[in-house]
């Protein structure tokens, strides 16, 4: 079954997500919400995700929303299959837990700014490189 993710091109939270199922190889299709346009806010999306934020994904029957939830269900679901997003040692867990759990807090160039070391941690593929700046738009 194909994943849905509905997202937006120019969001760092679904690109965030793009990046893990890539890194997963899980077939997904993208679905645009266009937040600018306040796509997010109509009620068939807030039928989805109730705070009217992207992005979210359907999964069969399983419907989930924010970005680090979705990325832990994968990386759990498919821990022995792809790049491993947890960390493979206790130090590579305990650094990429203190980025997801301060910077869930901070802004959005913060976020992008511990993205970059996040992602030289774990070796995102070029494939997944590639998809961030382009899947969407
Ligand atoms: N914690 C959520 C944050 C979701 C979020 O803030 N999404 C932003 C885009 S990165 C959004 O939908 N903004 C539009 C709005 O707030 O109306 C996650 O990581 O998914």
């Amino acid at each position: 079954m194909v994943v849905k993710l509905f997202g937006c091109s120019y969001a760092s939270c679904s690109r965030r997500v793009l990046a893990c199922l890539i890194e997963k190889d899980i077939e997904f299709e993208t679905l645009s919400v266009d937040i600018n346009k306040g796509e997010q806010k109509k009620p068939e999306f807030l039928a989805l995700q109730p705070f009217g934020k992207v992005p979210v994904v359907q999964d069969g029957s399983l419907m989930l929303f924010d970005s680090r939830a979705i990325i832990r269900y994968y990386a759990e679901k498919f821990g022995g299959e792809g790049t491993c997003l947890l960390g493979k040692t206790l130090e590579e867990r305990a650094f990429i837990d203190v980025m997801v759990i301060a910077f869930a807090w901070s802004s959005t160039s913060a976020i992008t700014g511990c993205e970059a070391s996040w992602l030289s941690v774990i070796g995102l593929s070029s494939g997944a490189r590639v998809a961030f700046f382009n899947i969407y738009s």
